[in-house]
């Protein structure tokens, strides 16, 4: 079977267009500009490049975006006194902190210190819990731009099989929470497997779905998937390449060149879920922002 090929950057592009229009009718009749507050602490090279991808992308839709780039060595003194003054800004009504933070501060305390009205990225623990128990609350960008993507597709998560390889606070923890509860994007049956599953392949030839976010490249090859199964791959990966312009490529925890010909929806990277992460992004600022008035 030759597979579907989920183009992630046109997805995002039709949502895109929609946040737009919506930043531009709150504008006018309210005239309230949603706000985003990026924060970046160092210069880790993937996140100074997803950073700026999500500035670019406010811009793009008309959501005010306030730049915040800090040294590697700021302390979680200082940050945290950053985070007091945005909680306490009109104009935001997102605050994104960019993770992974320097060793030094602890992201737990950083997250703590977020204003879960104004927590667009989801993982404050009490939109956490919200989630969990089914209550409106921000969902996390990543998992909730697989289940809308899933769903742009039509592929139909009610009774479905699902396999989620990984199991990160970002991804893995709160996609299988979302994909369990009661709805339209959820109702799957969900196993979630990790670096201490005893038999990976035997839980994923079993799927329907499989979602790769483990953040390791080959986790997911041709033999561990069945016939015409829907492969979402989250990971993103940079590999060195001496032949690429950049010094490196990047690669999903899949096996895409064999995996396309076997399943029948399948996500690239780049462009399947990364563009979608940052469009979610978009998407609870703006419900943020709508939220507060
Ligand atoms: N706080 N930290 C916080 N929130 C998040 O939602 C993230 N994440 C993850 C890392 N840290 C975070 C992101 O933003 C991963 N992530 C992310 C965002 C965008 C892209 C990938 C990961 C993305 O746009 N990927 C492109 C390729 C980009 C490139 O060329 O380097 C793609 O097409 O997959």
């Amino acid at each position: 079977m030759t597979a579907r090929i989920i183009d992630g950057k046109q997805v995002s592009a039709t949502i895109r267009a929609e946040l737009q229009a919506e930043v531009a009718a709150l504008k006018a009749a309210t005239g309230v500009v949603p706000g985003l507050a990026v924060v970046l602490v160092g210069n880790d090279p993937a996140s100074t490049s997803y950073v700026t991808a999500k500035e670019k992308a406010c811009q793009e839709v008309g959501i005010f975006s306030d730049d915040n780039r800090l040294p590697a060595e700021t302390s979680e003194a200082e940050l945290l006194a950053l985070i007091a003054r945005l909680n306490q800004d009109e104009r935001i009504h997102g605050i994104l902190v960019q993770l992974p933070l320097p060793k030094h501060i602890s992201e737990a305390k950083v997250i703590m210190a977020i204003d879960p009205d104004k927590d667009v990225d989801g993982f404050h623990p009490v939109n956490v819990g919200r989630m969990v128990i089914g209550e409106e609350a921000f969902l996390p960008c990543t998992p909730h731009g697989v289940l809308v993507l899933l769903e742009r597709c039509g592929v139909v998560l009610d009774g479905a099989e699902v396999v989620v390889v990984g199991r990160s606070n970002i991804v893995g923890k709160p996609l299988a929470n979302m994909l369990i509860q009661k709805g339209s994007r959820g109702n799957a049956t969900v196993t979630v497997c990790h670096t201490r599953t005893r038999n990976l392949a035997e839980h994923t030839r079993r799927a329907d779905i499989v979602i790769a976010a483990a953040g390791r490249p080959g986790t997911i090859t041709a033999d561990m998937v069945r016939e015409g199964a829907v492969v979402i791959d989250v990971g993103v990966n940079r590999v060195s390449d001496s032949s690429a312009a950049r010094g490196y490529r990047l690669v999903g925890d899949v096996d895409f060149a064999a995996l396309k010909e076997k399943a029948s929806l399948i996500t690239p990277v780049p462009g399947g879920v990364g563009p979608m992460t940052i469009t979610m992004l978009l998407h609870n600022t703006v419900a943020s922002a709508k939220r507060r008035r």
